[in-house]
């Protein structure tokens, strides 16, 4: 059987020469405009970056390499309730194939092969106030890996540019090996005394997780299978896989630029949203003194919580322009393995209620929910009521996306990034023209 290694390397090879032809004889191809708009706008849409693992559209969502989230359920090997294995998504995202179930066997060998966690990470982690936020102990435990990274000791040695990628992959691939390891140990740490619970290599990566934060539960290793996969990967622009990316161009290593993107997810507007929409749930709940309010109730709680100037946490997109299929396939999960739970009907009455609300401000581009909607309802329900964690999990799963995107950075030989910024007066400059 050909290992994925060697698969990727004939794949980019190919890519590499098809596409330095392309450039060179289309380099000049106009294929945007940017609008002044678009500057003091958050660059939104502009089309700057090249990411081979995904794309996304703003109506039907996201596909991986092609593929959207239904058709990877059908088509990816799965675990034994048919939840997608998110190894498979990663063979998927470097090779544009879909594996067979004896492949994604073997990844997940491979990965539990690799996923010796240096003894340093752990006293390193130790170290910190136990009420350090989860996210912070998780960038920290990345780059207390670091010192172990592949590329930085054979770009020290004077490895040839060829050979970059060979060096990111074996990084990436001890990185996300590490990684359910080192968040699950953040997990007991704070919130369950310190009672770590050893890995069980007979299990896949996301039951093998799943047993480590402390949960053997059937379904709910499920949920991990498809938490993994569809928090996996957005496109390139978003803000941790841009930032990734961006850090990643300069050469600095997979730990380096994945801990960067870990510090963008843990912002509030995007990946720490998650934990923002259960808190936001929960204020409600104990503010209206009910856990199943009404759909009347909630949208005066919303309502308020707009007056407050603030924003609904799990709502609006900066590109999608319909309900998030992320959204969706949480609520086709709740469905199928969760019978009458007052949090996740509530989570259901606030998609009823919430976009109607949001459109009235006439300034909301996009009303309806995104993946941080839905993803901590389900949590509680398994047990895992400790929101503050809630976007380590998530970044266990970008970690999938942004690596393998890395990987074939640095196969096409992608330079530093650098785009142009102005000044207000050159903008004034150009208006006054
Ligand atoms: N609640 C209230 N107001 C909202 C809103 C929401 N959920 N979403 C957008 N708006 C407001 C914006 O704050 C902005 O207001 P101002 O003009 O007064 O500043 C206006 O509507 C226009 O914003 P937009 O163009 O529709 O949205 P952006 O592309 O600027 O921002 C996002 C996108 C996600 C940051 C925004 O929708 C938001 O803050 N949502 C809540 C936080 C959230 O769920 N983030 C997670 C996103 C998914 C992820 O990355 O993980």
């Amino acid at each position: 059987m050909e290992s994925l290694k060697q698969k990727f390397a004939e794949k980019a090879i190919a890519l590499y020469q098809e596409l330095r032809e392309i450039n060179k004889a289309h380099g000049d191809l106009k294929v945007d405009e940017v609008t002044l708009g678009q500057i003091t706008g958050g660059a939104r849409s502009i089309k700057m970056m090249l990411w081979e693992t995904s794309q996304l559209d703003a109506i039907k969502g996201i596909r991986f390499r092609g593929y959207s989230i239904p058709e990877l359920k059908e088509l990816l090997p799965s675990g034994p309730q048919g939840e997608p294995k998110p190894e498979g998504l990663f063979w998927l995202m470097l090779t544009g194939e879909i594996p067979t179930a004896a492949e994604v066997d073997g990844l997940t060998a491979d990965w539990h092969a690799r996923a010796g966690v240096p003894d340093q990470v752990f006293k390193t982690l130790d170290s910190l106030p136990e009420d350090t936020h989860p996210m912070t102990q998780f960038t920290i435990g990345i780059m207390a890996m670091q010192p172990t990274s592949i590329f930085e000791r054979r770009y020290a040695e004077g490895m040839p540019k060829s050979e970059y990628w060979d060096a990111v992959y074996e990084d990436s691939m001890n990185l996300i090996a590490r990684l359910p390891r080192v968040a699950a140990y953040i997990y007991r740490r704070a919130f369950k005394g310190g009672k770590h619970i050893a890995p069980d290599t007979t299990l896949d990566y996301s039951a093998n997780y799943a047993h480590m934060l402390g949960s053997d539960d059937e379904d709910f290793r499920s949920l991990m299978r498809l938490y993994l996969t569809i928090h996996a990967d957005h496109e390139g622009g978003n803000a941790s896989a841009h930032t990734v990316n961006l850090v990643g161009s300069t050469l600095s290593d997979p730990y380096l630029s994945f801990a960067a993107g870990m510090n963008a997810l843990a912002g509030p507007l995007h990946g720490l949203a998650n934990q923002e929409v259960i808190k936001w749930i929960f204020e409600m709940i104990e503010a209206l003194g009910t856990d199943r309010p009404t759909k009347e109730q909630i949208a005066d709680y919303v309502n308020n919580t707009l007056a407050e100037g603030k924003v609904i946490p799990g709502y609006g997109h900066a590109v999608l322009r319909e309900p998030d299929p992320r959204f969706t396939a949480q609520r086709k999960f709740a469905e199928q393995y969760i019978k009458d739970s007052n949090l996740i009907t509530t989570v259901w009455n606030i998609f009823d209620v919430v976009p109607p609300i949001l459109e009235g401000l006439g300034k909301v581009k996009n009303p309806w929910p995104n993946v941080d909607a839905h993803s901590g309802a389900l949590l509680v329900h398994y047990g895992f009521r400790e929101y503050s964690y809630y976007t380590v999990l998530f970044g266990v799963s970008r970690a999938l996306g942004v690596l393998a995107a890395g990987i074939w950075s640095r196969a096409l030989g992608m330079p530093l990034e650098r785009p142009k910024s102005v000044t207000s007066d050159w903008l004034k400059a150009q208006v006054n023209k």
